[in-house]
């Protein structure tokens, strides 16, 4: 027979594990879907409807009341697409001029993605344009090509910890399913997305499980299989190989591979 039998060790890991991976992942995908609401928020009430009836008060009062539904988000926030030759007019109308996430004075761009509103745990990212990272800028535009939600690779996050953004296209028009591409683009009218702080709030889901003491997890982007990337948990250094479990995560992004590795804590 294929498999050999599993000892009480072994099968306690394989549980651990699984339980660990659904629990991620469906913390993941409600995340995901209340950010799909907002981007749908956004799109309701700062552009159809004229004037405007979202201000940067209403966004921060909504996203704080209804922060418990993003259990793995450490915030939320909407960028506008700026066209260069709309730079002067949106400066002047804002009050403040596009900066880069180094805060400097923007350079001159075909295109900026300046913060309008964010949620006040990430207030940091006001006025800075997020196309000027590589990592979120790479994510802003397969995000309006596709019209999906769609992930960064892991990095660290603004706020110093590793992690990936989320980004959801918003569009001016409503688009067909099988748009082409180039009508999803001329048609975006900018981007909402937040931060998977996944080293703090995944230690955090993690903690209030039994067996955490005796457990090392890891979760790793396996986008290109020969070069896994850590997105939670540290470098196991390769000793003694211990038993352990590997269970593939699906966080919604098909363009993404990730899976999470088990393994039993090494006693001295
Ligand atoms: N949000 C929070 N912290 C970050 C970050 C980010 N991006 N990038 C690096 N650290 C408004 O895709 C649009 C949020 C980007 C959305």
């Amino acid at each position: 027979f294929r498999h050999k039998a599993l000892s009480k060790a072994e099968e306690g890991l394989v549980c651990m594990c699984e339980e660990r991976a659904r629990m991620l992942q469906d913390q993941f995908a409600v995340s995901v879907n209340h950010v799909h609401a907002l981007a749908i928020l956004v799109a309701t009430f700062n552009y159809e409807k004229q004037p405007p009836a979202l201000d940067q008060d209403t966004f921060a009062d909504y996203t704080a009341r209804t922060s418990f539904e993003r259990p793995l988000l450490s915030g939320v926030a909407y960028a506008q697409r700026v066209k260069h030759a709309d730079r002067d007019a949106f400066e002047r109308q804002q009050g403040w001029i596009i900066k880069t996430m180094k805060h400097e004075p923007s350079p001159e761009q075909d295109e900026y993605a300046p913060v309008i509103y964010s949620q006040e745990t990430i207030s940091y990212i006001e006025g800075l344009d997020m196309m000027s990272g590589e990592e979120d800028r790479e994510n802003i535009l397969r995000s309006r090509e596709t019209g999906k939600a769609v992930l960064t690779r892991p990095f660290r996050l603004m706020s110093n910890h590793l992690g990936v953004v989320l980004t959801f296209p918003v569009y001016l028009v409503d688009l067909p399913p099988d748009a082409k591409e180039e009508d999803r683009v001329a048609a975006t009218a900018g981007y909402l997305g937040g931060a998977f702080d996944v080293e703090s709030l995944v230690e955090n889901l993690l903690r209030q499980l039994a067996g955490n003491q005796e457990l090392v997890v890891n979760v790793y982007d396996v986008t290109n299989h020969s070069d896994p990337l850590v997105m939670y948990g540290s470098e196991v250094p390769l000793g003694a190989p211990s038993p352990s479990h590997i269970c593939v995560l699906d966080f919604g992004d098909p363009f993404r591979k990730h899976h999470m590795i088990c393994r039993y804590r090494n006693k001295p």
